[in-house]
């Protein structure tokens, strides 16, 4: 059913990728070694051994990347720079041939029409500082951060007008430090609460720096975040979604939007919290131009009484093989079931309990196990997924949510993290084998909406 919508004249739509999941060109122009170049030439690390060395090979294919964009008419591209790409050992120097290639993406965007919006952190941390000093779990490293950030935005400050500082710092510091699962593969509590802290504090420090470069830029965060409901309604099972919510948004959106960490997770965390120094929670939650919104899927808490401190757990931890209903509900290939009402009650809730700051859903979207057919990729459940979440969007927005653009992961399939490419999320196809790339129904649906503004 396609039904008429009209969003706010400015809206943007986009969509977006990251360096080390797009780029290649992993020792190429001066390119010093990220953790991700680590951790996936460590044996074991990745789903099938995949890792980003060559990936979209985009570093060398943007200029016929950009033409992709203009055809499918985005307004806006969100990007992330590689560090170690500009700085191969974190500090020093800039890389001018990383720097230049930055710059030349930009230009590029720009002459097509195209908005950049440019990512200073999506986890490619140079693997020299994580070797020097721990990498975010050290407090200094918020220094060397905020020294990139200034020399990205001396570059492209005076073109680029959106900015975001950092992406997920949730799941970069419980995936890479808590779990291990992401690099840098550590499993230690303290480290992973201490580079939640630091990696909020380096984003105050950079969004001051580049304010300071380029006052008219607009500088964000881009958070995961999610409804979490509850699967019974047993007092046990409403405490266990409480906490769990904490542990997931109110951890991020508190020291952001309110400037304190909730009360009851700190109290929870005692033995691992980070120490906050006087003025942390100052500098933190300095006003951000706006919230950058990753919004997948949701979960339901249950009370587990043997998890420790926090007796709570959540469904869809595990990435199965491929995509699958269950009692009625979809899954995408990631295993996460598709809940297109989760996208809604976050941006409500970023109102009524934050302040309704500006928001730009940076991410969403959906893996799905395409088939090429005929040089074509007809992926209805993908366009089923991106409709409803757009339909929940324009609800929110209706209903006064102060939503200013949607960007769809991703615009290439590309390297999914731990799972390597074995997950698709583009809306343009990628034969990593020739690098060719199809634009799939979903690309063209997206297009349309871009146009004609019918969902
Ligand atoms: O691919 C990732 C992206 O890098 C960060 N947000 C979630 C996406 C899908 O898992």
């Amino acid at each position: 059913m396609e039904s008429h919508v009209t969003f706010p004249p400015s809206f943007v739509f986009g969509s977006s990728t990251s360096a080390y999941q797009i780029e290649g060109a992993w020792q190429e122009d001066g390119k010093g070694e990220s953790i991700w170049d680590r951790f996936c030439h460590t044996r074991g690390k990745i789903r099938f051994g995949h890792m980003g060395n060559v990936a979209c090979d985009h570093y060398h294919r943007w200029k016929d990347d950009i033409l992709l964009m203009k055809s499918l008419g985005l307004n806006a591209y969100r990007f992330s720079v590689s560090w170690p790409r500009i700085l191969p050992t974190g500090e020093g120097e800039a890389n001018q041939k990383g720097l230049d290639f930055y710059d030349r993406l930009v230009d590029g965007l720009l002459e097509a029409g195209i908005n950049p919006f440019v990512t200073l952190f999506h986890w490619d941390l140079p693997q020299a500082l994580q070797y020097k000093i721990g990498g975010f779990s050290n407090r200094e490293c918020v220094k060397y951060f905020t020294e990139f950030a200034i020399k990205v935005a001396k570059k492209l400050g005076d073109r680029v007008n959106h900015w975001i500082t950092i992406n997920e710092p949730w799941i970069y510091a419980v995936f890479g430090a808590l779990i291990g699962v992401h690099a840098p593969g550590k499993r230690n509590p303290w480290a992973a609460f201490r580079t939640i802290h630091n990696l909020l504090l380096a984003h105050a420090t950079a969004m001051e720096a580049i304010k300071s470069i380029n006052n008219k830029c607009l500088v964000g965060i881009s958070l995961n975040l999610t409804s979490i409901r509850r699967m019974t309604d047993s007092q046990k099972d409403r405490d266990a979604t409480y906490i769990a919510d904490l542990f997931f948004n109110g951890i991020q959106l508190d020291p952001l939007l309110k400037g304190q960490y909730p009360n009851l997770l700190w109290n929870k965390l005692r033995l691992f919290r980070p120490r906050v120094q006087p003025g942390d929670m100052k500098l933190i939650s300095s006003h951000l131009d706006f919230l950058g919104v990753n919004c997948y899927t949701s979960a339901r808490a249950y009370h587990k009484w043997y998890v420790p401190f926090f007796h709570a757990w959540m469904t869809g931890s595990r990435i199965p093989d491929t995509e699958f209903m269950k009692d009625g509900i979809q899954y995408t290939s990631m295993g996460w079931e598709v809940y297109p009402k989760c996208i809604y009650n976050v941006l409500m809730r970023i109102k009524k309990d934050y302040g309704n700051p500006s928001v730009y859903i940076t991410e969403n979207g959906a893996a799905f196990d395409d088939i090429v057919d005929n040089g074509a990729i007809h992926d209805i459940k993908r366009i089923d997924f991106l409709r409803k979440h757009v339909d929940m969007v324009y609800k929110a927005i209706q209903e006064n949510a102060n939503v200013k653009g949607y960007f769809v992961w991703s615009l290439l399939d590309n390297f999914e993290w731990a799972v390597g490419f074995s997950k698709r999320f583009g809306i343009v196809y990628v034969d990593y084998n020739t690098q060719n790339r199809i634009i799939k129904d979903s690309g063209f649906w997206y297009r349309d909406l871009i146009q004609n503004q019918k969902i």
